[in-house]
């Protein structure tokens, strides 16, 4: 088949396994003709990748709930585009689309996994891969049905200033609870008290998490929610109160470890105060994503929740440098690669 009117797909391929933090050495850069789609299928120019710390996993040997990305395969990514060819019935030139396109600036597709959205002036794409995409399903699952939060209860969140953890302060406020949140740096401690309504917020890298938590929870905490596992996760662990639940989202301080992290040395807690710490993945709940996302949405159009995407322009092949920002702690909320 002819190229499309000679596009240039750009990507970008995992070319070695990383050791600790992926440096520029595990990327390959390649470029193919963008070809037309089989039966079936579409085309859909990326404008938007989604930065995900889940993308670290991705790149490591050994399956988990996904297979690793192979070496030399075009990184795995979440991703938001246009639909520019297609002979795919459900799927018209023009459409908005989500889905796992990868980290190229065109992606095929056979509709498999996408969603179809309507971006708006107030909306745009990047909502989509943040409050109301998959970030947003984790923060929404994670507090409300793994953390089981009960209205006006204490709440304390980590990664507090990231996608993740902004939209699950947000919604714990919406059901009247008491949230702390734990991020690196006074503006990200500035931003979620005073634009996102925490009641407190904790620098880590500043402060002594234990004693400021004494301060800022004082009767304990009852849901954790944590992104970040390690020292934070284990100072969290000494404020528990009886019947405390623990959401295990994630612990991006161990994701680029090169040697197995201390365990959290506090974990007897969960016993003493009859306390539930537990891993989940959002991808259990993709049935009911379509009711969380309505509720969500409405909640955004009443001004409730804020969706703050952090969207750096770039190219395809900027990705491995944007992706660092994520370990760095250099993004507040949801971060995008907007591809200029
Ligand atoms: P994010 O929070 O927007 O970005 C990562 C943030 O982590 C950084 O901005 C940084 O903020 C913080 N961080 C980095 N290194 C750290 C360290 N050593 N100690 C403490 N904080 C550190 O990313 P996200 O997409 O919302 O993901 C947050 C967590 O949710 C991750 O653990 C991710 O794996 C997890 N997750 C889980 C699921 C699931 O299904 N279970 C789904 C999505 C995401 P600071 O400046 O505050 O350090
Ligand atoms: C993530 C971190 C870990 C995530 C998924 C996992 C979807 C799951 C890991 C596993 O199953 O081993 O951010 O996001």
């Amino acid at each position: 088949m002819s190229d499309m009117q000679g596009l240039t797909n750009h990507q970008v391929r995992l070319a070695a396994r990383p050791n600790g933090l992926p440096g520029p050495d595990v990327w390959d850069h390649t470029t193919e003709p963008v070809g037309e789609p089989a039966d079936g299928r579409f085309v859909v120019q990326v404008t938007h990748v989604s930065l995900d710390p889940a993308m670290r996993g991705w790149m490591n040997a050994g399956k988990s709930y996904a297979p690793p990305v192979g070496i030399g395969e075009v990184m795995r990514a979440l991703a938001a585009g246009r639909v520019v060819a297609s002979k795919n019935p459900g799927f018209a030139v023009g459409d908005h689309v989500t889905g796992t396109f990868g980290v190229q600036s065109y992606a095929e597709s056979d509709g498999t996994g996408v969603q179809k959205v309507t971006p708006t002036d107030d909306v745009g794409l990047p909502t989509y891969l943040a409050l109301l995409g998959m970030t947003g399903m984790t923060a929404y699952f994670g507090l409300f049905d793994v953390g089981a939060l009960r209205d006006g209860e204490t709440v304390v969140v980590s990664g507090a200033a990231g996608a993740v953890g902004s939209v699950a302060g947000q919604l714990a406020k919406i059901k009247g609870c008491r949230v702390v949140g734990i991020a690196g740096g006074p503006e990200k401690c500035a931003w979620i008290t005073e634009e996102l309504g925490f009641d407190a917020a904790i620098d880590y890298r500043a402060e002594d998490v234990k004693k400021a938590l004494r301060a800022a929870a004082p009767d304990g905490i009852d849901v954790y929610f944590d992104n970040v596992g390690g020292d934070i996760l284990d100072a969290a662990l000494t404020r528990l109160r009886h019947g405390a639940r623990i959401p295990i989202c994630g612990a991006i301080s161990t994701y680029n470890a090169t040697e197995p992290p201390p365990g959290p040395a506090n974990y007897m807690s969960l016993l003493v105060n009859r306390a539930r710490m537990e891993g989940f993945l959002v991808f259990d709940y993709v049935e009911k994503f379509p009711q969380a996302a309505n509720e969500m949405a409405g909640w955004l159009r009443e001004g409730k929740l804020h969706s703050r995407e952090d969207v750096v322009s770039g190219q395809v092949s900027d990705f491995g440098d944007v992706l660092l920002r994520l370990f760095r702690g250099e993004n507040t909320g949801k971060l995008v690669l907007q591809i200029a």
